[in-house]
């Protein structure tokens, strides 16, 4: 036998013992793509955000044990097969109450964090501001979460993002101070209870993947150029703006970006104007339309 051939020989040998000898230890070939398991300071990181978490009436944290050390296989926990990092973050719907704790930032590789439909909030119940330090994050979902804070222009910085959702993300009125007590002249005391509102969006044209925006109930009204700022994201495919006071929607766009936009969702913002003047009709991509409670008026453009 030539030498060479003699090698190749040994180690198909090896190779096919070394199979037999993982086989007879009973994991089948398919279970040690799934090593990757979950990194301690990673698992340690979700450990601290449970003991932010006041109530869990589903119960879904209760795999998130010290005993179970693969985090990988805690229920809304998925990680990478490659590196064991943690990847995504999926408490949706879970009706979790308590502070989402900023350990969350050890999880440096999370891309997907949903948090939508729970009762989290920030420290104090403000918004998470730390949530703008993700670097990898594409997906972010706060659907109905409350935050007793302003929108922060931070959040410009997810340059990677893709989707996100802040819609019914509204504000409840903050703690009445107790200090109120001193001013002993008063007679008029206003507390508006202030829902989530925001005088800036220009932060927007920095998230420059992004496809999916909900800001629904987001009081947008003092931003007269909101329409100029959500054209400078080309990329967007989903915008929906309900009922978030737009005071109109006949600007004129000397050049429209929005060319990828498939669904436009303009309903419950008050008008009033005809509709044939709207900014929307020259965006032929779009396939899905939502007007209603606009009060818009008159016929459609003819073109
Ligand atoms: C979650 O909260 C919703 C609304 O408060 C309630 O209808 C539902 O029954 C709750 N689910 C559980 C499992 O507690
Ligand atoms: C993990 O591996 C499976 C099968 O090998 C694959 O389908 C899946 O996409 C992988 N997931 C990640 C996050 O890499
Ligand atoms: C989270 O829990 C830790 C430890 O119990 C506590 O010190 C911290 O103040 C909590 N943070 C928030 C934001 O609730
Ligand atoms: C995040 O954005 C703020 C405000 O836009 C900016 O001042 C800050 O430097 C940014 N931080 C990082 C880490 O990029
Ligand atoms: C307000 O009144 C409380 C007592 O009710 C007192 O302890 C506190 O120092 C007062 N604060 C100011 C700013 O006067
Ligand atoms: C619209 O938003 C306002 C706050 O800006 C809120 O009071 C109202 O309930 C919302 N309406 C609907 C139908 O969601
Ligand atoms: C939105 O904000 C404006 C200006 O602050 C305010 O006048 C208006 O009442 C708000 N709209 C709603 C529905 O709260
Ligand atoms: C989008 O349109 C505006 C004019 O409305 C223009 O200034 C801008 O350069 C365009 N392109 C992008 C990528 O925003
Ligand atoms: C929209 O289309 C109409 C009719 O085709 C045209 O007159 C108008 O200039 C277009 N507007 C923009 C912003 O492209
Ligand atoms: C847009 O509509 C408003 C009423 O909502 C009206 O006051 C304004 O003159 C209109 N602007 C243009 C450019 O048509
Ligand atoms: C389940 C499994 O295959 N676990 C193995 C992962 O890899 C380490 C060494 O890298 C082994 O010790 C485990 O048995």
């Amino acid at each position: 036998m030539h030498p060479s051939a003699a090698k190749f020989l040994l180690l198909l040998v090896a190779a096919a013992s070394s199979f037999l000898s993982v086989a007879s230890h009973g994991l089948p070939p398919r279970q040690l793509k799934r090593n990757a398991s979950c990194l301690p300071h990673e698992r340690d990181a979700l450990l601290a955000f449970k003991g932010n978490i006041t109530s869990d009436p589903e119960g879904i944290l209760s795999s998130w044990r010290r005993g179970r050390n693969d985090c990988c296989r805690w229920m809304g926990v998925t990680c990478s097969n490659q590196t064991g990092h943690v990847l995504e973050l999926d408490l949706n719907y879970r009706n979790l109450t308590g502070q989402i704790s900023p350990s969350l930032l050890s999880l440096e590789h999370l891309e997907h964090l949903d948090l939508g439909t729970t009762f989290l909030s920030g420290h104090d119940g403000r918004f998470p501001e730390f949530l703008c330090s993700f670097k990898n994050l594409r997906y972010l979902d706060l659907w109905m979460l409350s935050f007793a804070s302003r929108l922060p222009a931070q959040l410009g910085n997810l340059s990677t993002l893709e989707y996100l959702d802040l819609a019914h993300a509204y504000s409840l009125p903050s703690e009445v101070p107790p200090q109120l007590g001193n001013l002993s002249n008063l007679r008029h005391l206003g507390l508006a209870s202030n829902y989530l509102y925001t005088t800036d969006i220009s932060w927007l044209v920095r998230l420059h993947q992004l496809e999916y925006l909900e800001m629904d109930g987001i009081n947008l009204s003092t931003i007269d150029n909101w329409l100029h700022v959500v054209n400078m994201i080309p990329s967007l495919k989903s915008l929906s703006l309900q009922n978030c006071s737009l005071p109109r929607a006949n600007q004129s766009l000397t050049h429209i970006n929005l060319t990828k936009l498939e669904m436009l969702d303009l309903s419950m913002n008050y008008f009033g104007h005809p509709i044939a003047s709207s900014w929307f009709w020259n965006i032929t991509s779009i396939q899905f339309l939502r007007l209603s409670s606009t009060y818009l008026y008159g016929p459609f453009p003819m073109h």
